[in-house]
């Protein structure tokens, strides 16, 4: 088999993707997590590179924002049919870099397409109101126009995903974009920014609509910061928000924020169990815990909490950890060793809190069984914790399920919502009432609450984000288009009358 070096080589290849590697102190080094080896050390954007970046989007913004909509959209689809032709290439280069299995891989770009197909469908959907005036001869409407450069901040998790819900969806409405990708993921940015370039050259449109600065937060600080960038539309932890939504806020910037998760599952007495335990594996140990929908706590009613905890470890017991590439492998690694340190450092305060972890945890793989080199395999673990200390409250980003129970549904809700953040939930139940009232305005406290499935793997159709420490944004399906517009509400006057609004008398 090629090294990966090498696969990387030609996937991008294939893509026609052009690296400009690094040759001077200032780099971004694409490592895959796969075996901890350097892929290429690519050119990081200089301060200098960054400023053009933005005044190159901001040029092209003024003739993008009027063309038509729909005629916009050419570029979308044209990328997604480019995507859907490069699906495998770009699915492999996620998986050099991300580490993901191939099937998410190749999920995670179903996803672009996906987004891609949407936008093209929005582009002759981005209606505004027309709403009764009080005034006699007179119309009130609002229409929806371009809102200018769009800076998006990704992260490593979704490397490519997460920059087409952004992107797909500020190319239709008008705007431009300024994308800073993860560190951890420069080739598949690349790629993608190759892949949408030939979309804008072979429909007509002018490439400067999409730029791609790589680096590191420096680079990230210079678009939060420069009042050019219109949206800051940011996805990563809670404490790069709460860096990044001061700054924005202080030159009266927007921003939309994709922060962390602490997703949990209800499980309640009448829930169907072959079901509950599939949709928590896939939630919980999927993508090696390194979503920010994975499921990190289950609320388990007393009555079904040791059948559950043995039925989700035997389930566990059968997944295989290892090489992404490798059929039958459903969890590959961590992204790094800090990754692996921060796992380990949570499982031993869980333990010191009086947590009992039942399953997993450990490092596996390496060439003598037990993990060796700088790529980090773990099995996924499961903690029973006898409440919900500060640990649980954290986002861990690995994967480690607490398992907490409960007596009554006000109980279980009530643990559910006392964590900081809320990005997704779920309760598996047969019970139409405890199922409504979990997904009523005293129930879960999440922007993505489900039923009888996991809480991870969202359609892009639904709006997508949480509330809390999650950010409040909203990306990706339904009305998420709005965030990417400026509203303007227009009074118009077709008589020949000057009545005032609330009855104002003015000689
Ligand atoms: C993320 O982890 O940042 O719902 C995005 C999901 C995916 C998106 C996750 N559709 O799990």
């Amino acid at each position: 088999m090629a090294t990966l070096e090498a696969r990387a080589d030609a996937a991008l290849t294939r893509m026609s993707a052009h690296v400009e590697s690094g040759d001077t102190s200032d780099v971004v080094v694409s490592r895959s997590p796969i075996t901890g080896e350097v892929l290429r050390t690519l050119a990081s954007s200089s301060s200098d590179d960054v400023d053009r970046a933005i005044a190159d989007a901001r040029k092209a913004f003024d003739a993008w924002r009027v063309v038509p909509a729909p005629v916009r959209a050419g570029v979308v689809r044209r990328l997604g049919a480019l995507l859907t032709e490069h699906k495998d290439d770009l699915a492999e280069l996620v998986t050099l870099e991300a580490g993901k299995i191939t099937s998410e891989a190749r999920g995670e770009v179903q996803e672009m397409i996906d987004i891609c197909e949407f936008a093209v469908g929005l582009s002759r959907q981005l209606y505004g109101k027309t709403m009764a005036s009080e005034r006699p001869g007179h119309r009130l409407m609002e229409t929806w126009h371009p809102l200018g450069v769009v800076g998006v901040i990704s992260a490593f998790n979704f490397p490519v995903a997460v920059w087409s819900w952004n992107t797909a969806l500020a190319l239709v409405c008008g705007d431009t974009v300024v994308w800073k990708p993860s560190d951890a993921t420069p080739l598949t940015a690349v790629a993608c920014a190759a892949l949408l370039r030939r979309a804008c050259v072979d429909v007509g449109a002018d490439p400067a609509i999409h730029q791609l600065v790589q680096g590191s937060v420096a680079v990230g600080e210079q678009l939060t910061d420069d009042p050019r960038v219109a949206l800051v539309s940011a996805t990563g932890s809670v404490r790069m928000g709460r860096a990044i939504a001061p700054r924005v806020a202080a030159r009266f910037g927007r921003c939309l924020l994709e922060l962390g998760g602490n997703n949990a599952a209800i499980v309640a007495p009448s829930a169907d169990l072959d079901l509950a335990v599939r949709g928590i594996v896939f939630s919980a140990a999927g993508t090696a815990g390194q979503r920010c929908t994975s499921l990190r706590r289950v609320i388990a009613h007393t009555s079904i909490l040791d059948e559950l905890v043995d039925r989700v470890s035997a389930a566990y017991a059968q997944l295989r950890v290892g090489n992404p590439f490798e059929d039958g492998v459903l969890v590959g690694p961590l992204i790094n060793a800090n990754a692996f340190d921060t796992m380990q450092t949570a499982l031993e305060k869980a333990q010191s809190d009086g947590g009992t972890v039942v399953f997993g945890g450990g490092r596996v793989g390496g060439s003598d069984g037990d993990g060796d080199g700088d790529a980090y395999y773990v099995t996924p673990a499961i903690v029973r914790m006898p409440a919900q200390t500060s640990v649980v409250e954290e986002e861990t980003f690995a994967p480690i399920l607490y398992v907490l129970t409960y007596e009554t549904l006000d109980e279980a809700v009530a643990l559910h919502n006392a964590v900081p953040q809320g990005l997704s939930s779920a309760i598996f139940t047969n019970d139409q009432r405890e199922a409504e009232r979990f997904l009523a305005a005293d129930g879960s406290d999440c922007g993505i609450a489900n039923v009888n499935i996991g809480t991870s793997g969202a359609e892009i159709g639904g709006a997508f984000g949480g509330e809390k420490e999650t950010g409040g944004g909203r990306e990706s399906g339904s009305d998420s288009w709005q965030a990417y517009m400026r509203r303007a509400t227009n009074t118009i006057n077709y008589s020949d009358r000057l009545p005032l609004a609330q009855g104002v008398d003015f000689g």
